[in-house]
């Protein structure tokens, strides 16, 4: 019947996009809300479900993200200019629809509309599970960078993998964590949009054959793989009130029609169908530990799916603007790498460009090398990524023949400019050798890409006088540097409303888009009655964290006490334990009657240990052992309390960053990359106690000296001091470590629970201890007096708080990004028309 009506085929033209913009008004949001919650979702007056209002207010949101999402992806194909893809296995984005409603700029007409109906915008939005695609810092960079792209206008598309389950909740049974999956997909995600219609099929397995065509030119087929089919699912990534709507695209893996014949055949039907499983799980999980786990086949699986997806992806793209001629490629395409998890990119694109697209090595490789480019996360050697040579043989053997070239090509190049130089070659090969060789991936990415980039000063300085030397002395223009930021979107406007109001009311609204005005606020520090404003805020926004706490802990936060908090990953590097070695003080000293001139505290610990990391939970049992004591003797009472905050997560730091005094940043110099929480504290107006690492450096440079709380090793100290660490010296010669390390080895923190912390206890004790603990005891407790008077002092404290939120507009993301386009990217904004 429709041959009639639609002669030519049954395709819409182009009238069905012809839609009027949509209200951004009260009565015209609430109107869209009430038809999608009466109509789409039928409900009617006996739904006493919360979570389909939030439901039926994100689709209201999502057609307004729609219309502009059109415009933007059109405008980019009409400027026609250059591209960035972040490559990523984590974005750890949070929850969208706040975001979606301040970028949107309708926050004030969806709250207006809402309460007309007799909602509550708040807690219709605390309905929104938070997608935890992310481990920590690494997973949320990649987030804070989407924003800032978007918000700057910058032609920039993430991409990531789809995980059915996210990063694991935490639970804490008897003082230990507990695991639980995180199916967070389970009610539908409203924010995603499946695009079957861009599907590609990834290969594993099989073999390789090559054979030699007419013109002489050797042809290499990747044969009898077993296939698995990758569908992309888009998320919309708003920028700030600029219409611009950029794309997250995560790949899910589905089974292909295939069937096995032979198991058919032998009549193992269901069998043959059950072989479509094991395709599916790909993208089944996030790996939970933030340091590498090697060898497992499925990381790897997963790895260079996200890899040939998307760089099939960005090829079919290129085709339909371009045609097949790959000449300009390298001029008008990037690739950002965050870490060495997408890096065998660098070989795949190598791959489809050569076996898939007909170019030769030299055509292939010259892309490769200018279109890539790689950011490193880590300075533990431990955590570099390596693959066995077998397991890339086993699942990628085109792959591995494509590597062992890009090292048989580059030795060369290192034999030429070093002769005889063995040792060097040998330190610089893409294979590590040995009984079980292994693929070195940051080599890899190294030797790929044009741009090799640390997240800190220091941090970049290290690795080119470190784990990267040899490569910095072959290349040195390729290494640079990236200080991390945060978006001060979430990070600020949004996390902390009051602040936003005294700041839109001191110094107008264009911190938003650019944080160094901030700085403004700087006169306003010697203001008593601006002090006094400030202070009220964070008063309220303590309050709103201690209420939260005593909800999820039992723990009774005094508003008058400093708020001393440190979340993040549990790690031996953060040194968590160090922090605890000061809880115990504290109560020793309470226990001792020495509490004069006293000031008042609550430790806030929070963060996840990656399941198999024995110490790590070990360390979050020491932190609720310690916290039982500490709250439940009398005399502590108004002086101290502890606790653990169980599945810290982006939706928790929103509470907890506004209600922070003070910034626990204490990791063992020369450990921690960067660190990013550091910042989000800082722009709330906590002050750092912290030691000369990472982004603490920069932020001490930023905020003076006398606004941070500093102590412990240099990195430099650190390694010259392991020759001669002797802690038990350390320990005997200072009381104060002495007692609290008897309370800790005469058990009083583990009554009838023999032995639990030894491996904690010792590892204070040990020579070799690689975090030197007890190295930096002293002047941690020194430090934290000096935080502790500070407070005591209001009007200093309120000043020295000020002053960091002012000092706070270095760590924007947009600054971030915009260096990482000036140096590497070199995109041109692109405003979306009409
Ligand atoms: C690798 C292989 C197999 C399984 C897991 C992994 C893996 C996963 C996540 C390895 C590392 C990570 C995450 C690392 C990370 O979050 N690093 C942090 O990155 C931040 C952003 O640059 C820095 O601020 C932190 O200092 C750094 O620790």
């Amino acid at each position: 019947m429709s041959s009639l009506t639609n002669p030519i085929k049954n395709q819409p033209n182009d009238s069905v996009f012809d839609l009027p913009p949509l209200s951004m008004e009260p009565e015209g949001l609430a109107n869209d809300f009430k038809r999608y919650y009466a109509h789409t979702f039928g409900r009617d007056r006996d739904c006493h479900s919360a979570y389909y209002p939030y439901k039926a207010l994100a689709i209201t949101l999502r057609d307004r993200l729609m219309e502009r999402w059109k415009v933007t992806r059109q405008s980019y194909d009409e400027a026609g200019s250059k591209r960035a893809y972040y490559l990523s296995l984590e974005f750890l984005m949070g929850r969208a629809l706040s975001n979606a409603m301040l970028n949107l700029e309708v926050d004030g007409a969806v709250e207006k509309g809402l309460y007309n109906l007799g909602l509550e915008l708040e807690e219709i939005a605390s309905n929104e599970p938070d997608p935890g695609l992310g481990n920590g810092g690494l997973g949320r960079l990649a987030a804070c960078f989407l924003d800032s792209c978007a918000s700057l206008q910058l032609p920039v598309r993430g991409y990531g993998l789809r995980y059915e389950y996210g990063m694991f909740r935490q639970l804490v049974e008897n003082g230990e964590q507990v695991e639980e999956p995180d199916h967070w997909l389970r009610d539908g995600n409203p924010w995603e949009l499946e695009r079957p219609e861009f599907t590609q099929r990834i290969q594993f397995g099989g073999r390789t054959e090559s054979y030699t065509d007419q013109k002489g030119r050797t042809i290499v087929q990747w044969v009898d793989s077993h296939d698995v089919l990758a569908v992309p699912y888009d998320i919309p990534v708003p920028g700030y009130r600029n219409n611009t709507v950029n794309t997250l695209r995560l790949w899910k893996a589905a089974a292909t029609d295939d069937f096995d014949l032979d198991e058919f055949n032998a009549g193992s039907y269901p069998e043959s169908v059950a072989q479509k499983n094991a395709a599916e799980h790909i993208t089944m999980v996030l790996y939970p530990n933030d340091a590498s786990e090697n060898g497992k086949e499925l990381r790897l699986r997963q790895q260079f799916f996200l890899a040939s997806a998307s760089i099939k992806d960005v090829l079919r793209d290129w085709i339909r603007l371009h045609g097949a001629d790959f000449s300009r490629f390298a001029e008008l395409n990037c690739f950002q790498l965050n870490d060495t998890h997408p890096a065998v990119s660098v070989a795949e694109l190598m791959r489809q460009l050569m076996d898939e697209h007909g170019l030769e090595w030299g055509e292939a490789w010259n892309i490769t090398r200018h279109t890539m480019a790689y950011t490193n996360h880590t300075l533990l050697p431990e955590a570099l990524e390596r693959w066995p040579v077998r397991l890339f043989r086993q699942l990628l053997p085109r792959v591995l023949e494509i590597i062992f070239e890009i090292n048989a090509r580059f030795l060369a190049e290192v034999a030429l400019r070093w002769p005889g130089d063995i040792d060097r070659q040998r330190r610089m090969s893409l294979i590590e050798e040995g009984y079980d060789p292994q693929v070195r991936m940051a080599y890899l990415a190294i030797v790929g890409s044009y741009s090799v980039n640390g997240v800190a000063a220091l941090h970049s300085e290290l690795l080119i006088e470190g784990l990267f030397r040899d490569f910095h002395d072959l290349w040195p223009a390729k290494f640079n540097n990236k200080t991390n930021g945060v978006t001060p979107r979430r990070w600020l406007a949004q996390c902390n409303p009051g602040l936003r109001t005294l700041l839109d009311e001191t110094i107008g609204t264009d911190w938003v888009r650019d944080l160094d005005q901030l700085a403004r606020l700087v006169p306003h520090a010697e203001d008593a009655a601006f002090r006094e404003r400030w202070h009220q805020i964070k008063q309220d926004n303590k309050a709103q964290l201690a209420e939260h706490v005593a909800e999820i802990c039992g723990v009774n936060f005094p508003l008058d006490a400093i708020f001393d908090v440190q979340v993040k990953r549990i790690h031996e590097y953060k040194r968590q334990l160090l922090n605890v070695l000061h809880v115990i003080h504290l109560y020793n000293r309470i226990k001792r009657g020495d509490t004069a001139n006293w000031a008042p505290r609550c430790v806030l610990i929070g963060g996840k240990a990656a399941p198999g990391y024995v110490m790590a939970k070990q360390i979050i049992r020491l932190v609720n052992n310690v916290a039982r004591v500490v709250n439940m003797d009398p005399s502590t009472e108004g002086l101290l309390r502890v606790a653990f905050v169980p599945d810290y997560r982006v939706s928790l730091m929103e509470v907890i960053a506004p209600g922070t005094d003070l910034s626990e940043q204490i990791s063992t110099a020369g450990k921690e990359a960067s660190g990013t929480g550091n910042m989000k504290f800082m722009m709330n107006g906590a002050i750092t106690i912290g030691t000369l690492d990472g982004a603490n450096i920069e932020i001490r440079d930023q905020v003076g000296e006398e606004n941070f709380f500093l102590f412990g090793l240099t990195a430099a100290g650190v390694e010259s001091r392991r020759h001669h660490y002797d802690p038990n010296g350390i320990i005997a010669g200072d009381p104060a470590l002495m007692d609290v390390m008897n309370l800790l080895e005469s058990g009083h923190f583990n009554q009838f629970e023999g032995g639990v912390f030894d491996q904690v206890i010792l590892s204070v004790r040990n020579p070799h201890d690689p975090w030197m603990t007890a190295a930096d005891f002293r002047g941690y407790i020194e430090a934290q007096e000096q935080a502790a008077a500070a407070y005591r002092d209001r009007e200093r404290w309120v000043r020295m708080s000020i002053l960091n939120a002012a000092r706070s507009g270095h760590f924007s993301s947009d600054r971030t990004i915009g260096e990482y386009n000036r140096d590497i990217w070199r995109l041109t904004p692109v405003a979306p028309g009409r």
